[in-house]
């Protein structure tokens, strides 16, 4: 013992102590926090070893230090630095099964806002172990049982270890490639860099990655659109012609189903007294209906933008980012050619997004704005309590409810989405008349709530369609409904297995990648040749979709999906992540390939066949085709469609009432709103609301 305070008295000693330290924290958050699949020893040795080389070089810096103070403040500086580092990616990847890059601590601001409670969530135990080193180490120097060694080292022994540390990292990196060739060139994923390399590179190399892409939007020209306009005319899908125009000058009211996978629907929550509840009995119904184009194979494509990405998805048939969110990084600088533009300019359409979350959650009232959204009805427009929310916004049913005071006053045809939220994550129980449905019991408190917050969103759905009919806007309007992204991450599906008859010791990747289907459903009052179709799509194909189902060719627009519904459609789903793929035939999951039919594993040369080839570069390109677009802003460049460009000046989010109602006496007797249809009266009348409680109480009998 007494050996070893000498030694930490030395400054040689503390330096020790603290590699060891973020050694020590950097194992803990690798074998604890973090998934990295690994295969072998090779592999172990190679994670062990990784996080001394940076560690030793990064510390180093303190050790040319001469002032014994200073040096030692260096040191903790270098050091919180890297615990704090460790921690926060242990925190994200425990929602985002990913790790924070640059970009995401970029954006942080615009999504923190809401996160705060969710981050309480994501606490564990064993945080404990990446905190109290940090706190007990200052505490041992000021109280002196750490003692700062007033002897400065020599400036070749700093020079020894700097170089120790690079030795290390080119040993390191050797051997990484060794075990996982083109490791650098290729930067597969971020799991291979953290895994192979460790945080502390990866975090530098994806800085330095982030530099080059603004230099890339800064270098790009109008000639980059040849390879892209190339692309789109060789991908594109042309209509079905018994379909084009269907819901022709019908408003399009988007749901979005927040956080809601594909098999909720008719899937049956059995209670603790084995009574099975139907979790989400009106959409069902609509899922069934043969007025709504059901897809059974639609997979949603978002990376760590999830909603934002969504949402880039569906209005541009663009992908998100390969780092954060497209809305927080560019949303308020590029130009696009989104769905409320497109609409507007070929069909006469006014737009509205209602959310009731802070607008500048996900950077929405800018993007909105470049997106050529009329009308953006943010928390600010509606009745937020303590009561009737939580830490995303509005609850679903309030939020529909109050929604229709705004709805009421849009000139028709319009292009609207409303943006539920109380599905969210955590699935947090309600705790007022909307509690009840049951609770499933797993060991996973977020998967537990899943199907309660569900449940709710259902109702509140099926609320908003009932006004929708008792208004009348029901015929006029096709209603699309859509889940944005996973609600129940890849980390924790294994708790999930058993509610969905399989077992947790066999649930893999197979597994998890089916469960990233979502639904896609186009409800269109009056016209009955619906039907569930089989095809597989994803979110980069809604925009095409929808737009020849309202009579709007697509052919000049530079979108990179493909139609559902046309039978050209070439049934490729790229995955947004790990560049990973569905087909009807093949699964591409986090590196491994599956056929689709049974999950077993595709053997190696067929993985290797030029079929397989031909999938991954397609997957490849129209995910690089997208980058390109988006990191190099190119829309600016683009005139071929004939729209004219946005400006995002134009667009004043405040006082929307106003701005419509001025825009409806404008109009007189040509105003075809809602509430001018009405004769000048309100619909919110119309509008019947009632909490679980409620709709399971008996109605009282007339008199
Ligand atoms: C908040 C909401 C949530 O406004 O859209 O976004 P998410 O966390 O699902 O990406
Ligand atoms: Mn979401």
């Amino acid at each position: 013992m007494k050996h070893l305070t000498q030694w930490v008295n030395k400054r040689m000693g503390f330096f020790a102590l603290l590699v060891g330290l973020i050694w020590a924290k950097s194992i803990l958050a690798y074998l604890v926090d973090f998934n990295l699949g690994i295969e072998n020893t090779f592999q172990y040795f190679i994670l062990f070893l990784n996080p001394f080389a940076t560690t030793i070089l990064l510390l180093s810096i303190a050790l040319y230090v001469r002032k014994p103070l200073h040096s030692y403040l260096t040191m903790l500086v270098i050091y919180i630095g890297l615990s704090v580092l460790i921690y926060a990616n242990a925190s994200y990847y425990r929602e985002f099964t990913d790790f924070i890059t640059i970009n995401t601590m970029l954006g942080a601001g615009a999504v923190s806002s809401g996160l705060g409670e969710s981050a309480l969530r994501l606490l564990r135990p064993h945080d404990i172990l990446y905190f109290l080193d940090v706190v007990l180490i200052p505490v041992l120097l000021i109280l002196k049982k750490i003692k700062i060694d007033p002897k400065p080292l020599r400036a070749r022994v700093a020079l020894a270890f700097s170089v120790l540390g690079a030795l290390l990292f080119s040993a390191n990196l050797s051997l990484a490639e060794a075990d996982r060739p083109q490791l650098l060139g290729r930067t597969f994923s971020r799991d291979y860099m953290v895994k192979y390399l460790g945080l502390n590179f990866f975090t530098a190399y994806d800085g330095y990655q982030t530099y080059q892409t603004n230099q890339v939007r800064a270098e790009a020209s109008p000639n980059d659109l040849l390879d892209v306009e190339n692309y789109v005319d060789d991908h594109y899908a042309a209509p079905d012609e018994n379909l084009f125009g269907l819901a022709e000058g019908k408003n399009v009211i988007y749901i979005h189903l927040e956080s809601f996978q594909q098999f909720l629907i008719d899937y049956q929550l059995t209670d603790e007294n084995g009574v099975a509840h139907t979790v989400t009995p009106f959409i069902n119904s609509l899922y069934h209906d043969n007025q709504t184009f059901a897809f059974d194979n639609f997979f949603h494509q978002v990376k760590a933008g999830k909603t934002s990405d969504a949402e880039t998805l569906m209005e541009n048939s663009l992908f998100g980012l390969a780092q954060g969110s497209l809305f927080t990084q560019l949303g308020g600088k590029n130009t696009f050619e989104a769905a409320p533009n497109i609409l507007k300019q070929e069909a006469g359409y006014t737009s509205a997004v209602f959310h009731g979350n802070a607008g500048t959650f996900w950077n929405r009232n800018e993007t909105y704005k470049n997106l050529g959204f009329d009308y953006f009805f943010d928390a600010s427009y509606y009745d937020v309590t303590s009561e009737n929310s939580f830490q995303y916004g509005l609850h679903d049913k309030p939020f529909f409810d109050q929604s229709v005071q705004y709805l009421e006053h849009l000139q028709q045809p319009f292009y609207s989405k409303f943006i539920a939220v109380s599905n969210h994550y955590p699935y947090s129980t309600f705790e007022n008349d909307d509690a009840g449905f049951p609770i499933a019991d797993t060991g996973d408190e977020t998967i537990n709530g899943y199907f309660a917050t569900a449940n709710y969103l259902d109702t509140a759905v099926e609320e908003f369609f009932n006004y929708l009919k008792a208004s009348g806007l029901y015929e006029n309007s096709v209603i699309v409904l859509y889940g944005d992204h996973y609600g129940i991450s890849d980390s924790r599906n294994a708790s999930l297995a058993e509610l969905l008859g399989q077992s947790a010791e066999t649930w893999d990747n197979y597994d998890n990648a089916n469960l990233q289907r979502v639904p896609y459903m186009i409800h269109i009052p009056g016209q009955t040749g619906g039907g569930i179709s089989h095809t597989y799509g994803g979110q980069v194909d809604a925009l095409p979709t929808l737009l020849h189902l309202l009579g709007v060719e697509t052919d000049d627009y530079i979108q990179l999906g493909q139609d559902m519904l046309s039978p050209e459609h070439d049934q490729i789903v790229a995955f947004r992540d790990r560049n990973g793929f569905m087909t009807e035939k093949y699964v591409y999951y986090h590196n491994t390939l599956y056929y689709t039919a049974d999950g077993s594993l595709v053997p190696e040369e067929e993985a290797n066949s030029e079929q397989v080839q031909k999938i991954h570069d397609a997957v490849d390109q129209q995910l690089a085709v997208s980058d390109k677009i988006n990191n190099g802003d190119l829309f600016r460049f683009y005139t071929d469609s004939g729209l004219e460009p946005i400006e995002a000046s134009d667009f004043n989010y405040q006082n929307q009432l106003e701005q419509m109602e001025t825009i409806e006496s404008d109009l007189g007797s040509e105003s075809t709103s809602l509430y001018s249809q009405n004769g000048g009266q309100s619909t919110m009348d119309l509008y019947q609301t009632k909490s679980y409680q409620e709709y399971l109480a008996p109605t009282t009998p007339e008199q």
